[in-house]
């Protein structure tokens, strides 16, 4: 039997296991990404492993989501990264020059490669037929370090793409009609691995944004082919010199194959407050709008300004909407600006913004009471845009464009047959890497400057062998890491401070949560399926830890955050039968005894006394190195141990 694409890449970095679906396996990572809001504690994290500089073949440190600088604490976190960042040997992104994923795709990606970053987006780059996974910090400071990533052997799912796209519709409506039929979890364990005729049709940044949103499947990545449109894509970057063709073969074996007819698409739209909320425009249009975004790591590159510029060609922005142009990148902006694709959006009456997150993770940008913002966006969980009861929708720009020169929803084959003038991107990029400062040969000398908000990491203990927990909260399925720990322009100053950010551990559901964890010493959370989806931010497990939360008690887990779970030395523990999730409530105290031998001793599952008699039993779905790890107390200390053991 033949190899699909991803199994080729996996083949040339597999350094443990076999390719067989669900079990565990450890790859080779090329390059290693990190962001500000993740890559400080990464890159403390990296910092204690305690070698003196990166393993891994790139590494890139990325400023793009805490860009407002309201006080000291976002400006010395970026100075504390770019003096990390030279004094370890990692490229460093300033602050402006764009959205990690974007650039990373423009100027680093490579055909065949794998990439880790410290981002639920990294897939992005799968558009240029990379293998590229999100993480928690932790396990990007490893890969940092030359250390393997572990995983499960994902199932390859094979997207069939047939036909071609009409006019007015566009690479986001392929991804959102994907959502409407798999939802939030439907991509759980698998990459989507897109083939088929369709596919020369579609350009890399069209595969970037359905890469990317690959990611709100729950899917582990998305992986195209590396083909003509990939080489075109590397010419106009000026690297072709990284492109090689990669093909599946004919007789690759997709476990399972979706089809879809490009040609039979339309325009979709997903309502508040799930990216799964899919439905035809035509279903929503004529509701008033009072926000529209274009922007994030889905929908920012050229092509979108270019499409919706053209859109707005002689026309005005409706009086009632803000539109608003967050670029993706520095590159982006520069060969708008050549092109005259920014001064149609200026004419029109946009407002420009730098290049960067912003609004997509409420740095700013928060829509007014009640109003309809319409985003080219990843996610549009409720509360995420920095005001409550948010009525927030995701879109294409075509969607977006339309709709903020008509002041309602608008679907954009209203506007007629065809835009009125196309800014065609350009053959060759103008390109300038002046926003990425290359690490010197030797940083040994260089060093690291840390502001007061800086906070080393906590440690942690190991896990004890009977383990007694309060139940502190009962939450349902789908419950996002934004849930467990918020985001936003207040909360995201304290990524670098675990003491003070756990203080806003489940704020928006529980304002109370941290003192009463606190006052229980050691805790639990019930949960329902797919807990922890979105975010790869390890804060969602790291900081519970620190508030004493034990251990994790769910239907279902999404992948990062359980392996986040695992390297903060939280116990991941599964309803064997669901209906005892409706048995235990707030307030219960658990008591499993006998959990670090279980786990040890490779049990698959454990009993645990909830009292009144009541014996629940719970699922230990882990590989024997998580086992390891979690009676350690967490990854930091199991790798510290086995380090000082090879030392002796
Ligand atoms: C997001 O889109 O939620 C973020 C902010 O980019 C996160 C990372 C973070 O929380 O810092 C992600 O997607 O992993
Ligand atoms: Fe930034 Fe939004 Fe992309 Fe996250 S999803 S990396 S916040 S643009």
């Amino acid at each position: 039997m033949g190899l699909s694409v991803t199994e080729k890449i996996i083949s040339r970095h597999i350094v443990e296991g076999q390719m067989s679906p669900g079990s565990e396996i450890a790859i080779r990572m090329d390059q290693t990404l990190t962001q500000d809001a993740t890559g400080t504690m990464a890159c403390l994290e990296f910092e204690a492993i305690g070698i003196p500089r990166v393993r891994a073949g790139l590494c890139v440190s990325y400023v793009d989501h805490n860009l407002l600088q309201s006080d000291f604490r976002n400006a010395d976190d970026h100075r504390f990264l770019r003096s990390i960042a030279a004094r370890f040997g990692i490229y460093f992104s300033r602050p402006g020059n764009g959205i990690c994923h974007q650039v990373h795709l423009e100027r680093f990606s490579a055909p065949g490669k794998t990439l880790i970053g410290s981002d639920s987006h990294t897939p992005t780059a799968g558009g240029a037929s990379m293998l590229a996974i999100g993480a928690g910090g932790l396990d990007v400071a490893m890969a940092m370090a030359g250390q393997s990533f572990y995983l499960r052997m994902p199932h390859v799912t094979g997207v069939h793409l047939k036909g071609a796209l009409r006019p007015w519709v566009s690479a986001r409506d392929v991804i959102l009609e994907l959502l409407r039929r798999l939802t939030v979890k439907g991509g759980v364990g698998r990459v989507m691995e897109y083939f088929g005729p369709g596919l020369s049709t579609l350009t890399v940044p069209d595969r970037a944004t359905i890469a990317n949103l690959g990611t709100e499947l729950g899917a582990t990545s998305s992986v195209f082919p590396s083909d003509e449109q990939t080489r075109a894509f590397l010419e106009a970057q000026g690297r072709t010199h990284v492109w090689e063709e990669i093909e599946p073969d004919h007789d690759a074996d997709y476990g399972e194959v979706i089809e879809i007819d490009l040609s039979g698409l339309e325009p979709m739209i997903a309502c508040p407050s799930s990216p799964d909320n899919v439905v035809p425009v035509r279903e929503v249009a004529g509701r008033p709008v009072s926000q529209v975004l274009i922007g994030s790591c889905a929908n920012s590159s050229y092509r979108d300004l270019a499409v919706a510029a053209s859109v707005l060609e002689g026309e005005k922005i409706h009086q009632d909407v803000s539109f608003e142009i967050n670029p993706g990148s520095l590159q982006v902006l520069e060969n708008a600006d050549l092109n005259g694709v920014l001064l149609s959006l200026v004419r029109a009456g946009s407002r420009i913004h730098q290049s960067g997150c912003l609004g997509c993770i409420g740095m700013g940008q928060a829509p007014a009471t009640g109003a309809i913002s319409l985003r080219t966006f990843t996610r549009n969980f409720s509360g995420r845009s920095g005001t409550k009861n948010d009525q927030v929708y995701l879109c294409s720009p075509e969607t977006a464009a339309a709709s903020a020169v008509r002041g309602v929803i608008t679907d954009p084959r209203d506007l007629g047959p065809a835009v009125r003038r196309t800014h065609l991107a350009p053959k060759r990029f103008e390109i300038n890497d002046s926003g990425i400062i290359p690490p010197p040969d030797d940083g040994g000398g260089i060093e690291v400057i840390r502001g007061p908000n800086i906070k080393p990491l906590p440690e942690f203990d190991p896990l004890p062998d009977d383990l007694r927990v309060q139940v502190l909260l009962k939450l349902g399925d789908n419950i996002t890491t934004d849930h467990i720990m918020p985001a936003g322009s207040k909360i995201l100053p304290l990524r670098s401070n675990i003491p003070a950010i756990s203080e806003y551990v489940f704020s928006s559901i529980d304002p109370e949560f941290p003192a009463r964890a606190r006052g229980a010493g050691s805790g639990a959370i019930v949960g329902g399926v797919n807990y922890g989806q979105g975010s790869s931010r390890e804060h969602a497990a790291l900081a519970p830890r620190y508030l004493g939360v034990r251990a994790k008690i769910v239907k279902s887990f999404a992948r990062i955050h359980k392996a986040n779970l695992i390297n903060f030395g939280i116990v991941p523990l599964v309803f064997i039968d669901p209906l005892d999730y409706e048995a235990i409530g707030p307030g219960d105290v658990l008591v499993v005894s006998g959990l670090r031998r279980a786990l040890l001793g490779g049990l698959d599952v454990i009993e645990a006394k909830a009292g009144d008699g009541l014996t629940i039993a719970l699922g230990l779905e882990l590989s024997e190195r998580d086992r390891f790890i979690l009676a350690a107390g967490g990854l930091l200390n199991w790798t510290k141990a086995r380090i000082e053991a090879a030392g002796k």
